[in-house]
């Protein structure tokens, strides 16, 4: 069944992405993402240490955490006025997230958190962004669109259960992220934010 394509609103809170100082080269390595909240991103990250204590690995950072709607890879960061307005248009609807399942990938050595059950909305946003940005001219990965939540990585077993008490998030907007190499590893950086527009 095709998705319907989100009705553009106004969202008051859109703001323009913030400090474009990228690399020397004037590209950004971006994705856009569901970003959690202070409360969320703990109960989250106390997840990936109970997952890290069961299986071994590396715990993503409590500050990392996040669900990627779209992987952009490098772009110019002159890109960026038209991803801002891209992501103006979307629209799409609050919703939350029954975070109730734990899967691996690679062979077991990725573990991550998602629902059992895929809100509408968290599909139609993630589609039409896809879209969208597709119809604009970026190149997206042509796999589907498996939300999820890394929460470790070089797991060396596999966890035991695959069901899990539901982590509820609350997603009220969506953002642009730039991932920057650092001496520490990858550091995220949220440069815009767009509100979903309240349930009536
Ligand atoms: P992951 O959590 O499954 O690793 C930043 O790298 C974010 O973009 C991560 O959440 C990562 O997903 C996601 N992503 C999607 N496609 C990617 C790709 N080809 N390379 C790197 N990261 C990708």
């Amino acid at each position: 069944m095709g998705m319907r394509p989100l009705a553009p609103v106004r969202c008051a809170s859109a703001q323009d992405v913030t400090d474009t100082a990228g690399r020397p080269d004037g590209r950004l390595r971006l994705f856009f993402a569901l970003w959690p909240g202070a409360a969320t991103a703990a109960a989250l990250y106390a997840r990936a240490c109970a997952l890290k204590a069961e299986c071994d690995g590396r715990a993503m950072r409590r500050d990392t955490i996040h669900l990627t709607l779209a992987f952009l890879g490098e772009v110019p960061s002159c890109d960026l006025a038209a991803l801002s307005a891209i992501a103006a248009g979307i629209g799409g609807a609050r919703f939350t997230l029954e975070l109730d399942h734990v899967g691996t990938w690679r062979g077991n050595r990725i573990l991550w958190t998602g629902p059992s059950c895929l809100p509408p909305a968290l599909v139609a946003l993630g589609q039409t962004l896809a879209d969208c940005l597709r119809a604009a001219g970026f190149a997206l990965e042509q796999r589907a669109f498996t939300p999820h939540v890394t929460l470790v990585r070089n797991a060396r077993r596999t966890p035991q259960a695959g069901e899990t008490h539901a982590l509820h998030w609350r997603v009220a907007s969506f953002v642009l992220v730039a991932s920057e190499r650092g001496t520490a590893g990858a550091h995220y950086r949220v440069i815009g934010r767009w509100r979903l527009r309240e349930n009536r």
